[in-house]
């Protein structure tokens, strides 16, 4: 008797699991983790630039940018230091969009944001439906402490990827480690991998 409850139970919980990458326990709250203070840019002088190291390829200032067509779209989120938010909602501009018109040949990009936080990651996990500039979060407008005006948000990547108050990104050939890959951070952060540091 035993075997059979325990075993609806145990269809039941993997299912759930299914979503938990290795090593990460599930919270409903969004804790808040920055290296650094947390910058506040006036929505007048707040710029987002992509470039080649040399020129610039595409500007937006903060009224074109909020011009470009958006998406709500819902994600789980897996921070490095172990907890996962699953199925929050957001909307932004996906990276599809704001790359559309850009050519490159590129392979890598290196995110900057205000408050000299980097990252860096192959330019195709940018590209797909898989990244987007979010600038609300569950029906709200995102907290600057989240990364408001507007954060990066790649979330098959472990969050330290997810550069909040982004302002630039630079498309290279080479890669070259951001501020936690630089500190012995994983270069790629696959959570499903569990790629978090140098080496794993
Ligand atoms: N600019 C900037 N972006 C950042 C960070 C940071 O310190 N500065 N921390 C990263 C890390 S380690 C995580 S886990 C997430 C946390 O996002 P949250 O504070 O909204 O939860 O942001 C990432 N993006
Ligand atoms: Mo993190």
């Amino acid at each position: 008797m035993m075997a059979i409850i325990s075993r609806g139970f145990s269809g039941r919980r993997s299912a759930a699991v299914v979503k938990l990458p290795p090593g990460q326990y599930l919270t409903t709250d969004f804790p808040v983790l920055s290296a650094g203070p947390t910058p506040n840019v006036p929505l007048d002088n707040w710029q987002l630039t992509i470039d080649d190291g040399t020129k610039v390829l595409r500007k937006w200032d903060w009224e074109s940018f909020r011009g470009l067509p958006n998406e709500t779209f819902t994600v789980d989120l897996h921070c490095v230091t172990r907890w996962s938010k699953l199925g929050a909602t957001w909307e932004g501009v996906s990276l599809d969009t704001l790359l559309a018109e850009v050519n490159t040949d590129a392979s890598y990009a290196f995110v900057h944001s205000y408050g000299d936080y980097t990252t860096n990651l192959p330019l195709k996990d940018l590209l797909n439906q898989k990244a987007w500039i979010a600038f609300r979060f569950d029906g709200g407008e995102l907290a600057l402490e989240h990364g408001g005006p507007a954060r990066l948000l790649v979330p098959h990547l472990y969050l330290w990827k997810s550069a909040k108050w982004i302002r630039r990104i630079t498309l290279t050939h080479e890669d070259k480690p951001g501020f936690w890959e630089g500190l012995g951070y994983h270069n790629y952060g696959d959570p499903w991998r569990e790629q978090r540091y140098w080496g794993e």
